[in-house]
């Protein structure tokens, strides 16, 4: 048995499917989890000494690549005077005030543990602001794993075929309607059929729950108009996609305006935080000075705060990263169609900045029913099929590939070079 599966054996037995996050058990795409002991700039090593090029890179937050040096600098100084007060920090200050100035349209922000969190929070204060009860979201998207938030959600509720979680009870779920992704008339009907009732659309800007689809032109702009006229707040969870899109996240990208903003990932650095942000008249009804209840013993950890503002102040400083993440990801997409087309592969790649996804399939993907159309065991032989060449994917056909700033032409050249005999090796 090899160390990974010396070790998985016994996380079975203390931990629900071996581990801490379903998607991360293997379940769809079979094998043994590869238990990662060290990660260093765009390449990872398992307990077995195996090493892989990265593109998971922790689901994200590794924008900069693993053990960045200034980030690591930033914790280690950090440390050694505490770890955590419950208490303010200036740190905390200093993040807002970097989140403020790189993202269009917000005035406050609310840090909090996870991107989870910072959905429930955002959600609980729409309706709060609003008075209404009801949210929409898109069939497909996942917006982490409060109640409300898992009715037809995405990534790992996908994947275990179970889009609906049980114990998510009816008074949980019946607020929360379901439109179709890159569907305006869905979503119109909604608002139509509810009138005054709809506190909040929540949409990841771009899908990357579902792979990655990104919004046909006018989609956003279009819940935009629609959220206007209705009076309901326009959500973006920016988990994902802030940061990472553009120094000031989808909002910059698209130049669309979101009433509030949720975010995770990236601004941990690696470390557990989310935040939820919006005009000072939205947020000053959060606790303590308004009355939407919300707390947090870690919140605004000092050390996840040093992480987080270090990986920031980086993006901000470098915007040129965002130009050659998203040439790397342009590359590596390209390089995949190219061989689909060379092996005759029914295959779709979609790409927008540095988030890939490829589909095996034969249409386009451009909503949620057309990914679930993909072929997931196809998906999960060609996941099997780079691993075995030293590439990480994610385990999982409902995911993104993340390119960071620190994979290198080498890296690209090794991955379509794996791509193309894996996709030989599918046919
Ligand atoms: P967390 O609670 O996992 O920090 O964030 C939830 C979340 C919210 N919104 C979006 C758009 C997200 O993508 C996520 C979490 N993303 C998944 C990956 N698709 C996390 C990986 C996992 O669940 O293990």
């Amino acid at each position: 048995m090899t160390k990974s599966e010396q070790l998985f054996a016994r996380a079975v037995k203390v931990l629900p499917g071996g581990v801490n996050s379903p998607v991360r058990a293997f379940r769809a795409v079979g094998g043994n989890p590869r238990f990662v002991v060290k990660g260093k700039g765009s390449h990872i090593w398992d307990e077995d000494g195996a090493e892989y090029i990265d593109y998971v890179g922790s689901w994200g937050p590794m924008v900069l690549g693993h053990s960045h040096p200034d980030i690591l600098r930033a914790v280690q100084e950090r440390m050694v005077n505490g770890l955590s007060f419950g208490a303010p920090t200036a740190l905390e200050v200093e993040m807002a005030e970097k989140m403020v100035e790189m993202v269009p349209n917000i005035e406050m922000v609310r840090m909090v543990n996870s991107g989870t969190e910072a959905v429930m929070s955002a959600v609980r204060l729409a309706r709060g602001a609003t008075g209404r009860d009801k949210l929409i979201k898109f069939e497909g998207c996942y917006h982490g794993h409060s109640d409300a938030m898992l009715v037809g959600a995405g990534s790992g509720a996908l994947t275990q075929g179970e889009p609906d979680s049980k114990g998510v009870t009816r008074g949980a779920a019946q607020d929360t309607l379901m439109a179709q992704y890159n569907d305006l008339g869905s979503v119109e009907r909604l608002l139509e059929a509810n009138p005054d009732q709809v506190a909040a659309v929540i949409v990841e800007p771009v899908a990357a729950n579902m792979g990655v689809v990104p919004p046909q032109e006018g989609f956003l702009q279009g819940l935009r108009g629609l959220c206007d006229k209705h009076g309901a707040l326009l959500i973006f969870d920016e988990v994902i996609t802030g940061f990472r899109l553009a120094p000031g996240g989808a909002q910059e990208y698209f130049g669309v305006r979101a009433d509030l903003v949720t975010f995770g990932k990236i601004i941990g650095g690696g470390m557990p935080v989310g935040a939820y942000a919006g005009t000072r008249a939205l947020m000053e009804q959060v606790a303590p000075c308004g009355p939407v209840y919300q707390a947090g013993t870690l919140s605004g950890n000092p050390v996840a705060m040093a992480a987080g503002l270090a990986q920031l102040e980086i993006l901000s400083a470098h915007p040129e990263v965002y130009g050659k993440m998203q040439a790397s990801a342009a590359f590596i997409a390209d390089h995949l169609r190219e061989s689909a087309a060379k092996h005759g592969a029914a295959m779709q790649v979609n790409q927008i900045g540095s988030l890939l996804c490829p589909y095996f399939t034969e249409a386009p993907v451009d909503c949620f029913a057309a990914a679930k159309k993909s072929d997931t065991k196809k998906y999960a032989k060609y996941f099997n099929e780079m691993l075995s060449r030293g590439v990480y994917l994610a385990p999982s056909q409902f995911e993104a590939m993340f390119v960071s700033s620190a994979h290198t032409q080498d890296d690209l050249d090794r991955t379509v070079q794996a791509a193309g005999e894996s996709i030989a090796a599918l046919v």
